[in-house]
């Protein structure tokens, strides 16, 4: 008799406690968790062992992750969506109506587990001239972020996401109707089938992704297709990470007279004046305060991590 021993997986899809691992042979089981302390989520690696008489796999333990993209779940508490990822894309479309704060706070997520990111706009078939979406799209081109306008309908561009997300383990986010799985479906064959099987599950009697699957790109790396429901934007984070998450705001922050300065009040801030003379975006600066102001409120109710 052959005994299985234990090894290592890759959590490739969830859903509420059920997963589905890739084994080293590169075949996928179904496997649940054991104990309930235990969360593992899409992009983990774990370690799992056959269970006797079943086809089901046990997950025993989390390895560390290298990083992780949280967000609140249904009671505001941050959860952790996926883990390991390299590049994050951010999807937006029109419609639904961007909302420019939801991206910039994916990018601040991004930058804090410093990861490249993208932002990318697609239903570029039905969008008409779009002049100011086009500006928005240039801001972020211009700190840095790559930026695609495509279309997962027509095809459009699609090889230029191709080649952002090569060899990459990434994930797809944005509000939700923006096209995250109509875009990987573009781009993963057979992908219709698996973004479905984790979309008609939500109850909310429309089609949503309620949780994540990780598919395989046929250039190497991977790509998750994640939830929009209720257009959850990340977990907020500490006021100090969110000085950090805007990397031109940060940047400039360097020249700033005092070195603990928040950009807000301060003398000498060299941040107010590059927004003044339009060197950063005073959108982005207005989501920065934003999520600063959200962050601070956040951190008077908690006690100190
Ligand atoms: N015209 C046009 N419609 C698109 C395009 N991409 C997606 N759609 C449509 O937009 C709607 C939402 O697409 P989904 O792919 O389900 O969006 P999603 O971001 O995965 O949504 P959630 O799973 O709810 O977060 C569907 O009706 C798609 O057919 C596109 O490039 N052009
Ligand atoms: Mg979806
Ligand atoms: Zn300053």
């Amino acid at each position: 008799m052959t005994i299985e021993v234990e090894q290592k997986a890759l959590v490739t899809a969830t859903f509420s406690r059920r997963m589905t691992v890739q084994l080293q042979q590169d075949n996928s089981v179904d496997a649940r968790i054991k104990g309930k302390r235990l969360k593992p989520v899409c992009g983990d690696r774990v370690i799992v062992r056959p269970i006797p008489n079943e086809a089901d796999w046990l997950i025993t333990e989390v390895l560390p992750r290298d990083n992780e993209l949280s967000r609140p779940n249904s009671r505001g508490q941050a959860e952790v969506l996926a883990a390991n990822l390299t590049f994050l894309c951010v999807l937006v479309a029109d419609p639904p109506q961007p909302d420019w704060f939801i991206v910039d706070r994916y990018l601040c997520a991004a930058e804090l587990m410093q990861i490249a990111a993208a932002v990318i706009f697609n239903k570029l078939d039905i969008v008409p001239d779009g002049e100011a979406l086009r500006d928005e799209m240039r801001v972020f081109n211009s700190i840095g972020y790559a930026t695609v306008f495509c279309s997962a309908k027509s095809g459009e561009n699609i090889r230029q996401v191709e080649r952002l997300l090569s060899g990459q383990i990434s994930i797809v986010v944005g509000q939700s109707g923006v096209g995250k799985s109509s875009l990987i479906n573009r781009l993963v064959d057979d992908a219709d089938q698996k973004t479905a099987a984790v979309s008609t599950a939500s109850g909310e009697g429309r089609h949503t992704t309620v949780n994540s699957v990780m598919l395989q790109l046929a250039d190497g790396g991977a790509v998750i297709d994640s939830p929009g429901v209720r257009d959850y934007a990340p977990a907020t984070v500490s006021p100090g990470e969110v000085l950090t998450g805007f990397r031109e705001i940060a940047e400039f922050g360097r020249s700033c007279r005092f070195a603990n300065c928040h950009h807000l009040r301060e003398p000498g801030c060299a941040v107010k004046t590059a927004v003044d003379e339009h060197a950063i975006s005073a959108r982005r600066y207005e989501s920065y305060r934003r999520l600063l102001a959200l962050s601070n409120r956040l951190a008077e109710k908690r006690p100190a991590r």
